[in-house]
Formats: C-alpha cells, structure tokens, sequence
C-alpha cells in the first residue's frame, strides 16, 4: 500500500543468480503452513562477484536462513516488504530457508490458499515469492523436487508437479508424497494441491508410442462432470501433434478443479490449475458456450506446456509471446472442432466489442508495454486477444507452411529457455524469407488502427481503384504513431454475376482472392480487366484487427450479405447493414422522432429465413443483431437508453415481419434427441433459440407457450437458460417470478448454477435490477470472496447498460463499493472490476460526472496497487 513504482522494459538486466535446483518441503496448515526451501545457487558467469543475492518474499515470516549449512546472523542480510537482499554470496552455494505462512487468511488468492477447505497455489504472474524467498522471475528456470506434508484425513490427496517418486505415513495422522520435476522451469509454473480429491483416470498414447496417464481431479460431487473436458484434453493432445508435431513430455497429466480462483485456468507444469467452471460441465448444468469453453480452455493450458513453459518469457513484458501465440492456437484447434466460421464471428464479434473499447480507453497499452506497476492487471484483452491477432496475421503473411517452419525452429531453438518476441518472430522471418521489421510496430503501438477506404470502378478502361489511407489515435503517452504493415484479404464481387472477379494487379494476376499490404498512410491500388462494376469484400476473415470504413451502401450490403464468398465477411455485411439502420433509430429516438424500421433489413432477414442454411450456426449469428455494447462502440457519445431503444424496436419489427419464418425456424429445430454438445447440435439449438428469443420479444401467446414449454421440457442447460432468460427479460413478472423461484430452488446445491442464476436476473432490462442486486448480495449462495460469484452478479450487474448507467449514479456507487471492498481482500479482482467505471470518457457529461466521482472516492481509499494502477489512468 505504500507508493506503488513503475517497472519498465528498458531496465531488463538478465539474473546475477540462477537457481539449478529447488527443492521444497511444505509442512502443510491452514493458518501456519512450514516451508523450507533448499536451493542450489550459482553467479552467471556475467556477474560480478560482489553482485548482492536478492530474493523476492511478500508475507512470510522467516524462520531460518542458512548458507551451506551455516545460519546467517540477523545483520548479514536485509529483509524488507518485498524480499531480502544478501550482500555476498558465494559464487556457488546452497542456500536454506523457512518460512511460515497463513493460507486460510489468503483471500488475495495468490500464493498458497485454501479453497473449500483444499490448499492450492497460483503462481503466475509473481504469487511464488508469497510462498518462499526466491529470484521471482521467469528467466530463473530451476529443476523441482517437492515434498508435500499434510493430514492424512483432511487431505488425503497430495499433488505437485512432474511424477510422483515416493509417499507414506508420518506420525500424528500426517502423511507425505514426494514429487520430482525434470524440467527446468520458472517459479511460475510452480503448484502444488493438498485437499479431499477424487479423480478420473484416462490414458493418451502419444504419436511416438509412449503411454500417458491423464488424471482428473475433483470433489466428489463433481466426477460427473469431468467427460467433457477428459475428452478435450485427448482431442488437445492429438491436435498438438498433428498440427504443430508437439508430443507431452511427462507420464503424467493432471488438471484440478478449484472452486476460487481468479482467472479461467493455469498452465502449471504437469499440474493444471482450473477455474471449476472452466472445467466442470454436465449437460443439465452447463450450456452449448460453456461446453465450448470448457474446451477451449483445457486445450489452452494443454498447449501451453510447448508455447509457454518448455519454451517460456524472458520477463513480463513479453508476456504476449506465450498468450498471444496459445490464444491462436487454441481458437485454430476450436475452429477445427466445432464450425470454423462461428467460431471466427464469435471471436471477431467479442474482440471488437471489448478489445476495441479497451484500446479506446485510459487503460490503453501495446501488445507488448513498455511499463507497468502490476503486472496482473496486464493479463488483458490486449496481450492475449490482440496478441493472438498477430500472430494470425503472421501466420496468413507467410503462409502455414512457412509458419509451421517458423514453430518448428522456434521450439528447437529455445527449448528450455525464455526468450522475447523477437525471437519468435525472428524465426518465421527466417523461415518465411520476409521483412517483418515494420511488422514488428504492432508489438510497440497501442491503439486501433483505422482504414478509410475508397473505390472506384473506371467502366472506360474496366479498372477498380481502391484507395486506403490508415491512421492510428493516440493512446495514452502514445501520440505519434507510425504507419503498420496491414494485410487486407479481399476480394471483387461483381455486381451482375454475384461472383468473386479474377483480380489482377499491377500485371499480376492474383486469382479471385488475394491478400494486400498497406504498408504506407496512404496507397492505392489499381486493379485491371475488371469485367463488371464490382463491390470490394475487404477484410475478409477480419484479416487485421482493425477499423475499416467503406462507404458502403444499404444495397451494396444487402448484395455482400447473400453473394460474398467469404462466410465471415456475409455475416459482417449484415452487422453493417444493421447498423446503419439502427444509427438512424438512434437518431430518431434522440430527437423524439417516430422510429421507422427500413424495410431493406426486413427484406435481408426474410431472404436468409427463406434459404436452406448451408450452417444452421452461421445463420443464427447472421441473425442476431449487434449488441448494446457493440453499438454504443460505435457512437461518438454512448446513448445508453437511445441505443436500448433503437435495439428493441429492430428486434420488435423483425419479429411482427418475419413472425411465420420465426416460428418455422423454431418448429424445425425443435430435437428430443439426447443432448451432445457436437457442432450440429449446437448450431440447431442456436438458430431454435435466436427465433425464440425473436418471437418471445413480442411476447405473443404462442412464443410465451413455446418458451414457457421449453422450460418446463428441462432438456439440457442451453435451452432451459435460454428460456429462463426470456421469461425473465420479459416485461411479465407472472413470468418471471415463477420461473426464477423453480431454477433457484433447483439449483441451490450447485454454485455454477447459482451462478447463471444470479446473471441472468441481474441483466434484464428492467429497473429494478439495482435492487435485486443488493438483495442478492445477501443471499447465502453469494459470496464477495469468491471471484467466479464476483462476476456472476456484480460483473454482470455492471454490463447491464441500461441499468449500471442509471442518471442517478447509483449503479456506479454500488459498484465502487464492492471494488473498495475487495481492494482490501482480491485486488486482482478489484481491479479488473472497475473496468467499465474507466470509461466514462464515452458517455455524456451527466454520467461522467457521476462515474468520475466514484473513480475519486475509491482513489481516496488505502489502495492495493492494483486498484491504484487503474484508477490513477482513469483519471489521468
Ligand atoms: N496463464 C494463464 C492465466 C493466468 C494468469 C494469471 C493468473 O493468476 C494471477 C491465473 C491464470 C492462462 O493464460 O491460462
Ligand atoms: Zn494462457
């Protein structure tokens, strides 16, 4: 709590020290846990020989400090807040600590804590110098032996990383497992887990032939709900290999689930760490998205053990490195799973709704910072979503093979070290034989880039002159900004044929499809023997994560929307299309005018209901509208009740239009087959559900009875969620109440269901919603303490525009209650909780005040530097 400081890149020194061994011993206690390390330690050959040891520590008492053998005395060390410092040292030794430390009292949930009564770590980013004194720093990678004490009753279960190599009986009802870890490893990667588990046993032959067992632990009353993400992992595995020729290198695979954690899942060596809800999923528990998200996330911690800890960050900084490239491998593996197209629209949907806005916010900052106070609050959008965007901008720039190559080089080349992005990108030049020096700009500049784009079709000499001109705002202590290299997919879509033109460029002839490099602020490029009058499909696959502007018009749309051969690129098309409709209900709405709904949107819906759907889940992202979010992105100021407004009025006037085509669509994708969450379900129960949710917004009888049926049927959590959602975002309490009661009473016994609870009723439209979140905060199934409950209401509460943004302020007190609240217990959750509080420059003045004056009373508090980091920007 005293004066937080700044780390910057540019004072990267590598270690004086390397620890070559650690070995540990945890004598394990709820409220004094013993831990005695062991290290052996060596100067690099780099440093001078009178360099200070110094060791990171937070929260410890120490008990003893030895250096081969000999105690050191109380003035041959200094010991401080943030660790100890030891002037000299040998330039080899073996250093000794112990340490105590209290992992009931630990709500911070960093370090050793307990969870439901289990002790688990989390390490990452710097939670392991709350554990023992240590160079806490991903560049010290040591080989671990860990010796887990606890009682043989309250935790039955001892796990760390790497293999098990010894265990047995201790006096007292004690007990002790020894784990050992071959691989070199940063502290990060470090767990252990002590507590009542039970498991699932599986097992994964590799591709060369070796047996690996996959275990699965979890409370009793979970193991149904470990199929679905057993099964992932095998998929993961054999996808890891195939794709990137990358075998598991331990016989032992372990995930745990743990009820309070702060993020979605951790990447320890052997030992993966999961968020209980990114892990558990049963079909009368978890919908189609979690099902998918289960998935994804076991895959990404599963590929984490190439891209992140057999190859790993030098330092924080390039934290991006090990995120951005495993967020890309794990949306590939997603997309090969399930539909490739939804799942870039559903990507591409969240990254320019909540990446976007962060890079339009005081919070804005590069692919890779430059500074930072804490480092957790760079675990954000930016370093993993927009790091995943370059490298599949790297991938489509040297093409797969080059890429695959690039992978390759870089795994045998770093292999058991940590490295930067240079050296990762360094190896697909190499591999790829391109420049990638102004490519590189992507990792230093923050901000969205923005295209405006002209074309013009010469009917004379049948050319296509395609202008573009890019510019990137200034971010916070970022003006000036240089022009990237963009890789713009495109194609020609001529008007009379609907088809895609054979594209030829300065002489070249590029085929229907190619890729251009905006490289300056300005080029054009002119394409020749065009046939016929073209509209230009750019971006396609959203190629770069940019801005693009286009004069398109609503007919040009409505054109790309049935006629563009990129599937991403038709849904884009009707997201444009839907907006310029709702910019002028926006407008009208603003200025007290009759809203009119343009009937070339209704005309568009009817042609996509009234075609066989190639994929029944394209058709249901085509037919969802842009969300309140995504359109108040758009808007110069946020509007949030105009916005609102516009939004039910299109979803109001296409369900009174298209009501027969809604309710056919529903009738034909009604199933009592048994629920798998396989693609093809999944895409008809979504297209099911998008017509429902159409025809529940008029709320006529039939839709009421539909929805109120399909609740009552309890199929599976996709369609019963859904249906309570409607009931309860509908403006019929006689609905609503009801169904919320039978789901509360239901459920009570299972947290993840309490959770979906909690969210659902705290994100309808209506005003009381302040309210029933006051009142839920005292429900006995809520709890501040743990984060996944945190999000489940007050994140939810606080992504409610209508509600959170009330002209009284009282949504925004609320929420600056909780956050100084948890500043004292979770300050990584704290901090991430304020985010929407940060970007009161959207709104207008009314609101601004309001919001930045909860910004001043938090920063008025004793602040974690968590909170203060956040809060110091969003007033900057
Ligand atoms: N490396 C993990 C994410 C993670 C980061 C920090 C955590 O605690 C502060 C926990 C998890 C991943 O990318 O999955
Ligand atoms: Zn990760």
């Amino acid at each position: 709590m005293s004066d937080p400081q700044p780390v910057y890149l540019s004072d990267y020194q590598p270690p004086a020290y390397r620890v070559t061994h650690t070995e540990l011993t945890f004598d394990l206690d709820p409220a004094a846990t013993r831990v005695k390390a062991r290290l052996q330690i060596e100067r690099q050959a780099s440093a001078n020989a009178d360099e200070p040891l110094k060791l990171d520590g937070e929260q410890l008492t120490l008990d003893a400090l030895l250096i081969d053998g000999s105690p050191l005395a109380d003035n041959d060390y200094q010991l401080s807040e943030k660790g100890l410092r030891i002037e000299r040292v040998p330039a080899r030794f073996t250093l000794e600590s112990e340490v105590q430390l209290s992992p009931k009292d630990n709500t911070a949930l960093e370090g050793l804590y307990q969870s439901n009564g289990m002790f688990c770590t989390q390490c990452e980013a710097e939670g392991f110098r709350r554990i023992t004194f240590y160079p806490d720093r991903p560049d010290v990678m040591s080989t671990f032996k860990v010796t887990v004490i606890g009682d043989r009753e309250r935790e039955p279960v001892l796990l760390a990383n790497g293999n098990p190599i010894e265990q047995g009986d201790l006096e007292n009802g004690r007990h002790f497992a020894v784990w050992e870890d071959p691989h070199p490893k940063p502290c990060y990667l470090f767990a252990l887990v002590a507590g009542d588990l039970h498991k699932v046993e599986d097992h994964f032959t590799t591709q060369s032939g070796r047996d690996v067992t996959l275990q699965l632990w979890v409370e009793e009353e979970n193991l149904q709900k470990t199929d679905h993400a057993m099964g992932s992992l095998k998929r993961a595995m054999a996808w890891d290999e195939q794709a990137y020729g990358r075998e598991y290198d331990l016989d032992l695979f372990m995930i745990v689930a743990v009820n309070d954690f702060n993020m979605g899942a951790m990447e320890n060596k052997g030992l993966n760490i999961f968020n209980s809800a990114a892990v558990l999923a049963h079909p009368d528990t978890a919908t189609d998205g979690a099902f998918q998200t289960v998935e994804g996330i076991v895959a990404h911690e599963y590929f984490h053990n190439w891209s992140g800890n057999r190859v790993t960050c030098r330092d924080w900084f390039q934290l991006s490195l090990k995120e951005g490239f495993t967020v890309f491998r794990d949306q590939c593996f997603s997309a090969e799973t399930n539909s490739a197209p939804v799942k870039r629209i559903q990507d591409v949907s969240f990254f320019r709704t909540a990446q976007f806005a962060e890079d339009a916010g005081p919070t804005a900052h590069p692919v890779r910072p430059d500074h930072y106070i804490e480092i957790t609050n760079f675990y954000t959008l930016t370093i993993y979503e927009k790091g995943a965007e370059i490298v599949r901008m790297l991938c489509n720039l040297v093409g797969w093979d080059a890429f695959r190559q690039g992978a390759d080089r870089y795994f045998a080349r770093f292999d058991g070290q940590a490295v930067t992005i240079e050296d990762f990108v360094d190896c697909m030049a190499e591999a790829s034989g391109l420049d990638l020096s102004q490519f590189m700009r992507w990792y230093s500049q923050a901000g969205t880039p923005e295209i405006d784009a002209h074309g013009e079709y010469d009917y004379a000499h049948g050319e296509y002159h395609l202008t573009l001109r890019q510019r990137t705002p200034a971010t916070p202590g970022q003006v000036d900004k240089d022009p990237l290299h963009i890789p713009i997919a495109m194609g020609l879509v001529g008007t009379k044929s609907g088809q895609d033109l054979a594209l030829t460029l300065e002489g070249e002839k590029l085929g229907k499809e190619t890729v251009i490099h905006l490289r300056d602020d300005e080029q054009t490029f002119v394409f020749t023997d065009v046939a016929e009058a073209p509209v230009p499909s750019l971006l396609r696959n959203f190629s770069a994560p940019v801005k693009l502007h286009f004069p398109y018009s609503r007919e040009d749309l409505a054109f790309l929307l049935t006629q563009d051969s990129d599937g991403f690129n038709r849904w884009d098309a009707g997201q444009r299309l839907a907006m310029l409709a709702l910019d002028d209900l926006i407008a009208a709405h603003r200025n007290g005018v009759e809203k009119v709904m343009d009937s070339r949107v209704v005309e568009a819906f009817r042609t996509l209901l009234s075609n066989t759907p190639s994929d029944k889940a394209v058709l249901a992202e085509m037919l969802t509208l842009p969300s309140e979010a995504y359109i108040a992105e758009q808007q110069p100021i946020v509007d949030v009740d105009a916005i609102h407004a516009a939004r039910e009025f299109v979803r109001q006037s296409l369900a009174m239009a298209l009501r027969d085509e809604f309710m056919a669509a529903f009738e034909a994708n009604r199933s009592s087959e048994p629920y798998a969450p396989t693609p093809e379900q999944i895409a008809q129960r979504s297209l099911k559900n998008v017509a429902l949710s159409y025809l529940m917004s008029i709320e006529d009888e039939q839709g009421v009875a539909l929805c109120e049926g399909q609740f009552a049927a309890n199929h599976n959590m996709t369609d019963v969620r859904h249906a309570l959602t409607l009931l309860v975002h509908s403006d019929r309490d006689d609905l609503a109440t009801p169904a919320l009661k039978t789901f509360g009473e239901k459920w009570a016994h299972d947290p993840l269901v309490m959770d979906q609870w909690f969210t659902v009723q705290v994100s309808r439209p209506q005003p009381d919603v302040l309210d029933r979140v006051k009142y839920l905060m005292a429900h006995p199934a809520f709890s501040l303490k743990n984060p996944n409950r945190v999000r489940a209401l007050i994140g939810a509460f606080a992504q409610n525009r209508v509600n959170f943004h009330r002209l009284d302020g009282q949504g925004y007190a609320l929420l600056a209650d909780v956050v100084i609240e948890l500043n004292r217990l979770n300050p990584e959750i704290a901090a991430r909780l304020i985010t929407p509080l940060t970007r009161w420059q959207r709104f207008d003045e009314t609101r601004q005040d309001l919001m930045r004056s909860e910004l001043e009373r938090i920063q008025r508090e004793p602040l974690s530097s968590n909170v203060y980091e956040v809060v110091e920007k969003a007033l900057a």
